[in-house]
């Protein structure tokens, strides 16, 4: 019997049996790459489940368009060609991910000025000779039609099946889509990162989505004109507020750490959690010695301003003074090929600070290694620079108390000054969850389970942070720093706040929208070691106000940049706090959408029903005012307005993004040391070149129990032996 006669071989020799047979050959291709060439991070059998079915609706229906062609030959040809693009798309990003970690955009495709390595340069130098796996198959269906051992099909193909194949893509393809929505809710919408969309949707639809949203992107990006930076600058020029001239460079030149503090809100400061027993647990206790120091500038009225971009909303606003976007985010949209006046940049060319983010979760999550290079940074140290464990980390990555402490074997190879960002992870959703060691801090007991776990790990953080203080202090450099430390945005929701009531000794019966505003409150300190005029600071604030504080604090005068904030400490600040909704918040009124509020006082909470003629001309202005600040960030970020305001206007130099890599991060950092010498300003270099790893302390939850019982028991020996 003849092979061609055998079952498969029968099927094959159909046109639309021979398109299934390339579906599911570029399936096991696909899957082979998704399990063996990228790190998706596959947390549970769902996310398991997706990315198996995930390239079998894309694959069908851009197959499917050759059957719309009439003439055999075309038709399969078109076919051939298709299933030839859709495998060059899965080797290239095999290969490109082998160097960068992520998938290959269609910027970087199309050679954009963000990418350090083209399509075509990635191709030749990450090239492996065992991924020609990818082409084997088209090889072997090569020789099968040389040697006739499957041919073409001549019978005529009905336009009604085309459609029905193209409608059975579609349909699982909404299938596909609808449970990927219901398991990552707003996936397409806030696009956290590229893993994301690969591990839900596939390869294939993540470069089509891609492609779509950088035409939408650059189609507005292109109208745009110098001109619309005339609005921008008389905006920026009256909002400007002249800095406190006592407070003005009082920390020039010393090293500045960001510590983001995920998902902390205010009200944990001071709080203290009751169990059972009315025994009371002080939640932050380090966290609030800070916020209460002389130290310290701290704000007790500053609240977050994201919306869905969340954490990088929030690094957004305290690096640039620019908002995000109304819905998605910004880093993940814009961050790779806009423009920015960032403050690593600022302070690299005004003062040569070296400058580094230090982050446990991957590289590319909300796009952070793209858009680090726009803004400047000098290094990134994500998860891959770390040892991580099923026990040392969660979803999100590294936990605190380890990120901090692994981070020093590159830290102290940085070169002083350094302005260095690290954002925890712990404190995020789910909230409680540790591997044993960790676990002790009680639960509150509400109904609500994600906010019973919210003071354990907030806890957690708390520690990790004063560790790595303890280290600063040991290693001898604490006093030559400014530490900010800030929350990012709320840990509890809206939705959950009515459960979190009782415990913020409020009624969960009448709790209204007012209530959760007030929740959006998030703490902010600027600590400066050897400050004794510190104090804790009630104006009215937003995440968008640091910047500019923090430069002035530096004696960088801001004046010539683009932010859209003012100094927290000038005396002229303007007290409004816009919501990314254009709700605000003013010391006196809390507009939210139609509703007025009396934000303190006695009435605080009161509903301000029937507001006179003058009460609505404030609020009018008030909203005006709110708008216009909102406006104009849209327009210097989705127009790209920055790439207009250049050196003569700003001072400052524009980014090559493509000097920046992010690999061999401590091999460049030893370089620098050696080649710079004795003149090198690393705490390495300064240590005689002794590393201060081991200065680094940090213990377990249950070790410090048990070194708190044996300090109680020697208190309790002393007390008696003094009775004695
Ligand atoms: C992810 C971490 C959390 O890397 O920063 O981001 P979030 O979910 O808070 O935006
Ligand atoms: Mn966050």
């Amino acid at each position: 019997m003849k092979v061609q006669n055998l079952f498969p071989f029968r099927l094959i020799n159909t046109k639309l049996g021979f398109m299934f047979f390339l579906v599911i050959l570029f399936w096991i291709k696909s899957i082979c790459a998704y399990l063996l060439n990228f790190d998706l991070n596959i947390e549970n059998k769902f996310q398991f489940f997706f990315l198996f079915i995930n390239p079998i609706a894309t694959t069908i229906f851009f197959l499917g368009f050759s059957l719309y062609i009439k003439r055999p030959l075309i038709s399969y040809l078109t076919m051939g060609f298709l299933y030839l693009l859709l495998t060059i798309l899965l080797f290239a990003n095999v290969s490109y991910y082998r160097e960068f970690s992520d998938f290959l955009t269609v910027s970087t495709i199309l050679g954009s000025k963000s990418v350090s390595a083209g399509l075509g340069e990635a191709a030749i130098n990450l090239f492996r000779p065992y991924d020609l796996f990818f082409f084997i198959d088209l090889i072997v269906i090569f020789i099968l039609f040389f040697t006739k051992k499957i041919h073409i099909d001549k019978q005529p193909f009905h336009l009604k099946v085309s459609f029905a194949i193209s409608a059975i893509a579609c349909m699982l393809f909404g299938a596909n889509l609808s449970f990927a929505e219901i398991a990552r809710p707003e996936l397409l919408k806030r696009m956290f990162s590229h893993d994301y969309i690969v591990k839900y949707m596939g390869l294939s639809f993540f470069t089509v989505y891609d492609g779509y949203r950088s035409f939408k992107t650059n189609q507005v990006r292109l109208e745009a004109s110098p001109k619309n930076l005339v609005k921008v600058k008389d905006y920026v020029d009256q909002h400007y507020t002249n800095y406190n001239h006592n407070l003005f460079g009082i920390a020039k030149g010393r090293n500045v750490i960001t510590i983001h503090l995920e998902s902390f809100q205010q009200f944990l400061i001071d709080y203290k959690l009751k169990n059972n027993q009315e025994q009371e647990y002080e939640v932050t206790p380090f966290l609030n010695s800070i916020f209460r120091s002389e130290n310290t500038f701290s704000f007790d009225n500053f609240f977050h301003q994201v919306a869905q971009g969340k954490t990088s909303d929030a690094e957004n606003l305290l690096e640039n003074s620019l908002f995000g976007l109304e819905s998605g985010s910004l880093f993940t949209q814009y961050g790779g090929e806009n423009t920015f006046q960032a403050a690593p940049n600022i302070l690299q060319q005004q003062f040569g600070y070296t400058s580094a983010v230090f982050h446990g979760n991957g590289g590319g999550f909300w796009n952070r290694n793209e858009t680090y290079k726009q803004l400047g940074y000098d290094y990134f140290f994500y998860d891959s620079y770390f040892k991580i464990n099923e026990k040392n980390s969660f979803q999100y990555g590294l936990h605190d108390k380890e990120l901090f402490k692994q981070s020093i074997r590159y830290l102290e190879h940085l070169q002083q000054p350094f302005y260095v960002k690290y954002i925890t992870v712990s404190n995020h959703f789910p909230y409680g969850k540790f591997h044993g060691e960790e676990d002790g801090f009680p639960f509150a007991d509400t109904k609500d389970h994600t906010i019973n776990g919210y003071f354990a790990t907030a806890h957690y953080l708390d520690t990790a942070i004063k560790e790595f203080f303890d280290y600063l202090k040991l290693s001898g450099i604490y006093d030559n720093f400014v530490i900010i430390i800030y929350g990012d945005h709320y840990g509890i929701s809206n939705k959950r706040n009515p459960d979190l009531a009782n415990l913020l000794d409020k009624d969960s019966e009448t709790w209204n929208d007012y209530d959760n505003a007030m929740l959006q409150r998030v703490p902010l300190m600027i600590h400066i070691p050897g400050r004794t005029d510190g104090y804790i600071n009630h104006t009215f604030s937003g995440e968008i106000d640091v910047l500019p504080t923090i430069l002035h604090l530096l004696g960088v005068d801001t004046k010539r940049y683009l932010q859209l904030g003012q100094d927290l400490l000038s005396p002229n600040k303007e007290q409004i706090v816009a919501f990314r909704n254009e709700n605000f918040i003013t010391p006196n009124y809390t507009v939210l959408g139609s509703k007025i509020y009396i934000t303190q006082g006695e009435q605080a909470g009161d509903l301000v029903e029937n507001p006179t003629a003058e009460t609505e001309k404030i609020i009018n202005q008030f909203q005006q005012k709110v708008n216009k600040q909102l406006a104009i960030s849209d327009l210097i970020t989705k127009k790209d307005l920055l790439r207009f305001y250049g050196k003569e206007k700003s001072g400052l130099l524009s980014i090559n993004p493509k000097k920046y890599s992010y690999k061999n991060e401590l091999d460049r950092l030893k370089k620098i040391e050696k080649q710079k010498k004795q003149n090198s300003t690393s705490l390495y270099s300064k240590n005689n070149k002794k590393s201060t790893i081991d200065l680094y302390h940090t213990k377990s939850y249950q070790d410090y129990q048990v070194d708190n019982d044996s300090k109680l028991q020697e208190s309790k020996a002393d007390d008696n032996a003094s009775e004695e």
